[in-house]
């Protein structure tokens, strides 16, 4: 199998984040990640490890705001210059918004603190100075396994760092900047049919958004309920798409302790509406966060529920994208993905 992969991640290594309650800790979205990932697939007979292709800014541009990526590519730098606290320490700092760009009809301010609470919607998406770098090359990572599909591969793995699920036209969340997945489904579907479906234990709200009036590619997302979970305003069971787009979003939130029956039966049914849908190409949001013992989920999907998932998947016999997405418990973290992918070689 093809994978797509960069080292650009590396220099995307924010030195903490902002997690619930306000306190700081470690970035869980971190290069060791990878690392993890890496090691598993090297072992195997079949990981083709391949440098993304540069694809230019353009099928960004057709998904994300230009003023967005704009802040995105100069937040470090405009930060650097005018605060002398940061150069005194730059690895010590993270850019994070100050207040947000809440219910109101908002604009970004010209300030750089008045563009980071509107194009930024969480803690945890933190700017260092090579965040801009490692998420174009993620982006590239996405859109180089769409590509191969188009060139007649089966599957292809995109090995994204940063992930991208949870970033929306115009903002950063939840460790994304670049939605990967999204760049790389609009990429495809000038090419043929294409759906997404999103497997990581978050609601990939950000995918949401972008497609959600756009009927020509249906998005699925099976994740925790956000009546309980992140990102707790979007990935309820009603919204179900708008417009031209009505009735190709779907949502299935899922309660905590979900395991691996119950993961399966919801899947079941995405699966039976990607097959009503009959796209000529699938995107999947892999991240591996609904395992049990993931520090950042509440989901109990085994390592053999990985097995599963990916097989059930692979059953559709459609050329398939697998896009990195979220996944923090490390020392399972490769072994999780490896059983998944495995499916697909
Ligand atoms: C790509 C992805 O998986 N992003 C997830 C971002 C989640 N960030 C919010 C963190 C809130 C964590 N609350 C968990 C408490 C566990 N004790
Ligand atoms: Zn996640």
């Amino acid at each position: 199998m093809k994978i797509f992969y960069s080292e650009s991640h590396r220099s995307h290594y924010p030195p903490f984040e902002v997690f619930d309650g306000g306190i700081r800790v470690p970035y869980f979205e971190n290069p060791d990640r990878m690392d993890q990932i890496l090691t598993a697939l090297k072992r195997t007979q079949w990981a083709d490890f391949i440098q993304p292709n540069d694809f230019g800014l353009d099928p960004i541009l057709a998904i994300h705001d230009r003023d967005y990526i704009n802040f995105l590519a100069s937040c470090w730098d405009e930060w650097l210059a005018s605060d002398p606290e940061v150069a005194t320490a730059p690895e010590k700092h993270a850019f994070l918004p100050a207040t947000f760009a809440l219910r109101r009809k908002a604009r970004p301010t010209t300030s750089l603190r008045g563009r980071g609470g509107y194009y930024i919607m969480d803690l945890s998406a933190c700017i260092v100075e090579g965040t801009y770098q490692a998420a174009l090359a993620s982006a590239n990572c996405a859109l180089s396994a769409a590509s191969a599909l188009v060139n007649g591969e089966r599957s292809a793995f995109g090995l994204c760092r940063p992930p991208g699920h949870h970033a929306g036209k115009d903002y950063a969340g939840g460790y994304c900047f670049i939605n990967n997945a999204a760049v790389a489904a609009n990429w495809l579907s000038k090419k043929g049919r294409t759906a997404i479906l999103d497997v990581d234990y978050h609601a990939g709200n950000g995918t949401q958004d972008i497609f959600y009036e756009r009927g020509d590619v249906l998005t699925i997302s099976i994740h925790g309920d956000p009546d309980f979970e992140y990102p707790h305003y979007i990935g309820f069971a009603e919204e179900i798409g708008a417009g031209a787009g009505l009735g190709f979003h779907r949502n299935f939130p899922l309660p905590k302790d979900t395991g691996d029956e119950a993961y399966l039966s919801a899947l079941e049914e995405a699966l039976q509406m990607i097959r009503a849908f009959a796209p000529d190409y699938l995107v999947v949001s892999l991240g591996a966060d609904a395992f049990d013992g993931d520090p950042l989920g509440m989901f109990r999907v085994t390592r053999n529920g990985f097995h599963e998932i990916g097989n059930r998947i692979a059953g559709l016999n459609l050329p398939t994208a697998i896009i990195m997405e979220g996944g923090y418990a490390n020392e399972a973290l490769g072994h999780n993905i490896q059983t998944l992918l495995e499916n697909f070689k």
